[in-house]
């Protein structure tokens, strides 16, 4: 049903991809097993993109798709949520330069039935807004999600920006982001990195202790 379900996302079939997702819901189906199909078929439009097949209208739809998707599985998830027990605060954004957002919704999402609180500042983030938040919130987690390799850049600056305001020591940062691995993580001196969102819940738990 899983691939099914990729070749549907794939082929812009929406209302059989979403039907499916409910499918899957009803079958008691784990959300993040579902969600983590669905970025499979969001790598294999992007890769259709870079072969010429795919043009951004393309991408699109296929971000609307899955948009929708996240929005079921949610509603799916939140009923689990115990807004009593909050573990940490996590400031999250999508840096400067990149709009991408889905990943981090589902990061997210993750990180709030998790216990989390988390703070989401957007997209195209500048490290001004970072530090206004950090010094607003204190949080123990800084978040930047990146899917461009021109954005890598604006995240290592995010960073070294966030040190001159004198509050690096102050947070952990993790960066995450399909084409982040540990070259990039040294390379912008983020703290740690998360490949997806179970991930990203077990470094925030292992940084804040729960
Ligand atoms: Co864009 N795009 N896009 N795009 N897009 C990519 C990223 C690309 C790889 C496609 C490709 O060529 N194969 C390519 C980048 C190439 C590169 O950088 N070398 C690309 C490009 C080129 C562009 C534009 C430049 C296209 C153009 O305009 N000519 C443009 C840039 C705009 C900008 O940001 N300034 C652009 C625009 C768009 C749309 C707006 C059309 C749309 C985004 C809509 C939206 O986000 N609301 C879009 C889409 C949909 C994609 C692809 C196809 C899918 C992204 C996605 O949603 N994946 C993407 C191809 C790809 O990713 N392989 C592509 C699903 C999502 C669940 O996965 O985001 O990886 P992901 O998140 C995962 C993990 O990475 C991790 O957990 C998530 C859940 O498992 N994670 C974190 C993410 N953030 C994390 C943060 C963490 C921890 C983990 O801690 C902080």
């Amino acid at each position: 049903m899983g691939d099914k379900l990729i070749d549907n996302i794939v082929e812009m079939q929406e209302q059989k991809a979403l039907q499916q997702v409910q499918e899957m819901m009803d079958n008691n189906v784990d959300v993040m097993k579902i969600l983590s199909k669905c970025k499979r078929a969001m790598e294999i439009v992007g890769e259709r993109y870079e072969k010429g097949d795919y043009f951004v209208p393309q991408l699109m739809m296929a971000a609307e798709i899955m948009t929708q998707i996240t929005d079921m599985t949610k509603d799916i998830a939140q009923g689990k949520e115990n807004e009593e027990d909050k573990s940490g605060t996590i400031v999250m954004g999508t840096v400067e330069g990149d709009i991408h957002d889905i990943g981090k919704g589902i990061v997210n999402f993750n990180l709030d039935v998790n216990g989390f609180q988390v703070i989401d500042l957007g997209e195209d983030v500048t490290p001004a807004k970072y530090i206004e938040a950090i010094k607003e919130y204190e949080p123990d987690v800084v978040g930047m999600s990146c899917l461009l390799t021109v954005a890598f850049d604006s995240m290592k600056n995010t960073i070294a920006k966030i040190g001159e305001a004198g509050l690096r020591d102050e947070v952990k940062i993790m960066i995450g982001g399909a084409p982040i691995n540990d070259e990039i993580c040294k390379y912008t001196d983020a703290d740690d990195w998360a490949e997806d969102a179970v991930k990203a819940v077990k470094l925030a738990k292992k940084w804040t202790g729960v």
